[in-house]
């Protein structure tokens, strides 16, 4: 059987904070049908895909961003993307703000194949901050609207391949793609909103790709799998959010990539056995990992430095 998955990331341009959710839905269902014209078996959209990044405006009152968020899934209005979606016989990744039935508000991703919800993940690194920082151009609050994910990294067998979901800011720890590649990840879809400035410190704007790919690329080749990251991008409410969506192969090597900040689809055969060559020799964990000295990445959070023998004198 053919492990060749044909993968969409399909980047969104800006989303207004006036935009409904059907016309977001509707632009998704027209990169949906791109997808179906190349052939696509997977398409990865970006993370919060249905709204404006919401975490950059403060409200005193938590709940006053309630209406980013879904309390069903497929609500209504999301019944469409599922539909065509089915019909075109592609699975989804999918990001979007998630309010519980008990009230717990998270950053999550779903994945979609036909009918079934085959996996769904929560955004465990959360950046940013929970109160006003009257010292940023503008706010990042994702510390203050959503709670860390507690879900973990799981992996799901889908389209014959071993697929993890992570968002964002999760791309920048190597933990979130080494916990999924010992579950067997193959495939690593990841959603992203990415201003084009630090805003907690100065740094150049060239950077902000730069990591992006640095990332992306270098925990493609260490854990041996495909990574595929897609981007809101362009210009929302006046913040500039970065593209760069990218399919990378296992060798860390970026295969497509989009040339633009709107809404744009980018694909590429990707031969889920090319995972298999770095698993079975450089990264075959079971062979060379060496656990017994990594203890300290699960048990210790902060940096812990040395004793400083010399002031001690
Ligand atoms: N959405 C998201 O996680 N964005 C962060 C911005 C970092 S600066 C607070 C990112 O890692 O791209």
């Amino acid at each position: 059987m053919s492990r060749i998955l044909n993968i969409g990331a399909a980047q969104m341009g800006p989303i207004a904070p006036d935009e409904s959710r059907a016309s977001a839905v509707a632009r998704m269902i027209d990169l949906l049908r791109q997808a179906k014209e190349r052939g696509c078996h997977l398409v990865v959209f970006p993370e919060l895909a249905l709204t404006t990044f919401f975490p950059r405006y403060y409200d005193d009152d938590i709940g006053g961003m309630d209406h980013h968020f879904e309390t069903e899934m497929p609500g209504p209005e999301l019944r469409p993307l599922f539909d065509a979606a089915k019909a075109a016989d592609i699975a989804f990744y999918l990001g979007y703000a998630e309010k519980t039935a008990d009230g717990h508000r998270y950053n999550t991703s779903i994945l979609v194949d036909g009918d079934r919800i085959v996996g769904k993940y929560r955004k465990v690194h959360l950046p940013g901050h929970a109160e006003y920082d009257a010292k940023r151009p503008f706010q990042h609050l994702e510390k203050r609207y959503f709670e860390p994910g507690d879900l973990g990294f799981p992996v799901w067998r889908c389209k014959g391949g071993i697929m993890g979901m992570a968002i964002c800011n999760d791309r920048r720890w190597p933990e979130t793609y080494r916990v999924m590649s010992l579950k067997g990840a193959e495939v690593i879809m990841l959603g992203y909103n990415t201003p084009d400035v630090n805003t907690s410190a100065f740094e150049p704007n060239h950077l902000r790709m730069f990591h992006n790919h640095l990332v992306m690329q270098a925990s493609a080749y260490q854990n041996s799998c495909f990574v595929i990251g897609t981007a809101k991008a362009g210009m929302e409410d006046g913040c500039m959010l970065i593209g760069g969506s990218c399919i990378i192969q296992p060798s860390g090597e970026i295969v497509a990539l989009a040339s633009t900040v709107a809404d744009e689809l980018i694909t590429s055969a990707c031969d889920l056995d090319l995972a298999r060559m770095g698993k079975e020799t450089v990264f075959n964990f079971a062979k060379h990992r060496r656990v017994e000295h990594y203890g300290i990445i699960a048990s210790q959070t902060g940096v812990e430095l040395p004793p400083d023998l010399a002031a001690e004198d």
